[in-house]
Order: C-alpha cells, then sequence, then structure tokens
C-alpha cells in the first residue's frame, strides 16, 4: 500500500514498504534549493522512517533541481557564508553517510546545487532530458554544497574545473559517459527502474548495504593498508550476522537465486 505525506518544507514523501519515494516538490521554481529545504533534506536523511530501506530522490516536474535558490542570495559575513554551506554539507552528508542507499533520478536541469545533491546519492539515473552543468563561474559563486569534493571524485578535478571555468553543460549521454550517473533510463521510465533498483537493495541484508554506503568510500579514501584492515573488519561483522548465514545456507541448499549472466 502506498502511503503518501509532506515530509518536510518543499518535500513530498511516498511510502510503499520498504521504499520511500522524496520529491522535490517546488516545480515551479525548478525544485531550486532554499534554506529550509536543505534542512528538510537533512532532517529527512538523518532519520529516515522506520522500516524504509532504500530511497528514492526525484524532483516535481521537467527538472530535477536547479540548484540553490539564488532568490535567497543576500549580504553575508565571511563567517555566515561558510556556515551556509556547512549547512549544506551537513544536509548532505546525512544522505550520503545516512542509514539507506539513495538512488536519484535525474531528469531535465542537474545543474549547481543540484549536481551536488545529486552526487550525494548512491546510485544516479538519468533520463534523455537531464543536463549537467556548474553555472557558478557565470553567477559569480563558488560550489558549496560538497561539489569539490564529491563532483570531483566522480569525474575528476580537469572535467569539474572545465564545467566551472567554461559553463560546459554535458547532456544525459555525455553525463553517464563521464560517470554523472551509472544508469539511463527512457523518458519517464527512472522512476520506475528506480524504485526496481530500490526494491532489489531492500532485498538486500541490511548490514551489507550499511557497509556499502559507511564502509567502501572510507576504504577508497584510506591507505592501503588502513583499507585492507577495515575491509577484513567489515567483512567479519557482516559474515558473522545470523541473516548471512542463513542466506548462505540458503544458496548451498539450492533455494537462493544464482547470478544471472547479464
Ligand atoms: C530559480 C532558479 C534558481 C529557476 N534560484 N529561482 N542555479 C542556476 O544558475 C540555474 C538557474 N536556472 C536556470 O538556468 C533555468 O531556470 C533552468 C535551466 C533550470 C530551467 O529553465 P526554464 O526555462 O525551464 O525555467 P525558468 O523560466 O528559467 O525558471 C522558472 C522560474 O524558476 C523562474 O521564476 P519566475 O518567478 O520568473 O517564474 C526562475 O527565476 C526560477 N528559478 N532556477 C531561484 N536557481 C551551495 S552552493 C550552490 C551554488 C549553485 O547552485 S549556483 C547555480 C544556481
Amino acid at each position: 500500500m502506498t502511503r503518501k505525506s509532506r515530509a518536510g518544507h518543499n518535500l513530498h514523501l511516498e511510502r510503499d514498504g520498504t521504499v520511500a519515494t522524496l520529491r522535490l516538490d517546488r516545480p515551479v521554481k525548478r525544485n531550486a534549493l532554499d534554506d529550509p529545504t536543505i534542512a528538510a533534506i537533512g532532517e529527512f536523511f538523518a532519520a529516515p522512517p522506520e522500516g524504509v530501506a532504500a530511497v528514492v530522490l526525484h524532483g516535481a516536474g521537467d527538472h530535477f533541481c536547479a540548484g540553490l535558490d539564488l532568490a535567497e542570495m543576500r549580504e553575508r559575513t565571511a563567517v555566515e557564508g561558510v556556515e551556509h554551506s556547512r549547512r549544506w554539507h551537513r544536509a548532505f552528508q546525512a544522505l550520503e553517510f545516512g542509514q539507506v542507499p539513495v538512488i536519484a533520478v535525474l531528469r531535465g536541469a542537474v545543474v549547481g546545487g543540484g549536481l551536488e545533491l545529486a552526487a550525494a546519492a548512491h546510485i544516479r539515473i538519468a533520463e534523455p532530458s537531464a543536463f549537467f552543468a556548474l553555472p557558478e563561474g557565470q553567477r559569480g559563486i563558488f560550489v558549496g554544497g560538497g561539489g569539490s569534493v564529491r563532483i570531483s571524485r566522480l569525474i575528476g578535478v580537469p572535467r569539474m574545473a572545465d564545467m566551472m571555468l567554461t559553463g560546459r553543460v554535458y547532456s544525459a549521454e555525455e553525463g553517464a559517459a563521464i560517470g554523472l550517473a551509472q544508469y539511463r533510463a527512457g523518458a519517464g521510465e527512472g522512476l520506475a527502474m528506480a524504485v526496481d533498483l530500490a526494491r532489489k537493495i531492500a532485498a538486500n541484508a541490511p548490514l551489507t548495504n550499511y557497509a556499502v554506503i559507511q564502509a567502501l568510500p572510507r576504504i577508497a579514501e584510506s591507505g592501503r593498508d588502513e583499507g585492507f584492515f577495515a575491509e577484513a573488519l567489515m567483512a567479519a561483522v557482516t559474515q558473522s550476522a545470523p541473516e548471512a548465514k542463513a542466506r548462505i545456507r540458503q544458496f548451498l541448499a539450492k533455494r537462493a537465486g544464482k547470478v544471472a549472466k547479464p
């Protein structure tokens, strides 16, 4: 049964069993992110509804997100500017290093802070209409929602610098090819694909999903020796869980699915 509700400022929530679908809900402003929406995103991901095992994130209307709400720009002291950016960081950290995997469905503008938000998700699906840009250069500002950390890791510093310096816009096809999305979907098909992937994710052992979110990126950014050790610890923790033992017994008893050829 699907349950719908408001999940915070400019956020709409639909819940179907273990999958929650969170929609940025400000289509008249192309889902531009104002301060209360950033706070609501952080609050949602800091404490997702009980029993939710995967979240699909998308935008109402034709655009995922046009980035920072430029109408909110005002005179800020240096400290206020830092604090503003840190609020975005906290909100997107809650998403990236939260409790459940997040799949973003991208169509239309995935721009500025919208791309920073998408980059915090674990899986991105691009519909043909999606386009990726960092117009901060044209606006005279810098990324402030974690983009220089996350987007540069997705596509490399040279590509990100090019986007910011020249205003280069990547199409869905180009964006997927350089790593801005792992999947491409047909027009209007991204949401169904995301829910499908979310159901697969939700069927995994929760501890494995948690390890993928929490341990994998940290291991990838640590030294090799620390990485191998952290991996061994994580492997030991996951395999000692009763759920892992039960799943492996099921496979050996030929009661679990095989890995299917692509
Ligand atoms: C906005 C915003 C916004 C639209 N803040 N109001 N982001 C940008 O520089 C992107 C700016 N937006 C655009 O380039 C275009 O709006 C789009 C390509 C996204 C969509 O174009 P279109 O033709 O579908 O819509 P529109 O007519 O431009 O916009 C519809 C309304 O949304 C309009 O307001 P209206 O009152 O005239 O109807 C726009 O002003 C409004 N709107 N985008 C405020 N971003 C943590 S740091 C992050 C730094 C950044 O994100 S910088 C990048 C900011």
